[in-house]
């Protein structure tokens, strides 16, 4: 049997606000939203590849700290695993450097204004569900 492939997710907080990642690649998943992230390299811990996809993708300095209870299927291997992270302070802004073409900071009332992957769907949820106690 295969081993499943975990692939990491942030819940970037700021403010309140989550960051939602418009995908511009590839075709099948471009202009749907996600919580940015990517696969755990072997011999990486899933909070220092989330670190390293963010800085990767968003050019942001950051720290993760809880993990959003639970795992969501993805195409097989891999399974979605979601830390909550924050910016250190002097982090730059993100910017969309590689696989996204928009980005958005989140209100809880706007939580749902974007198209989420359908993958990402039970995720945000979870999410959604911490927001209240932040
Ligand atoms: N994926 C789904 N939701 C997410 C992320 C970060 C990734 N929040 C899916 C999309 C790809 C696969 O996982 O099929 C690997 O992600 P990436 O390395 O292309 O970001
Ligand atoms: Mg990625």
């Amino acid at each position: 049997m295969t081993e499943r492939i975990v692939v990491v997710g942030a819940a970037l907080l700021d403010d309140g606000r989550l960051l939602a990642a418009r995908r511009s690649a590839p075709p099948e998943l471009a202009g749907r939203w996600e919580l940015p992230g990517g696969k755990v390299e072997p011999g990486e811990t899933p909070e220092a590849a989330l670190v390293r996809e963010l800085r990767e993708e968003l050019g942001v300095e950051t720290e993760t700290s809880d993990r959003v209870p639970g795992e969501w299927p993805l195409r097989a291997p891999y399974v979605l695993q979601v830390w909550t992270a924050r910016l250190l302070p002097g982090s730059p802004a993100p910017k969309q450097l590689q696989d996204h073409d928009e980005l958005r900071w989140l209100t809880p009332t706007e939580l749902w204004d974007v198209e989420w992957l359908d993958q990402d769907v039970p995720a945000v949820r979870k999410i959604e569900g911490g927001l209240s106690h932040i």
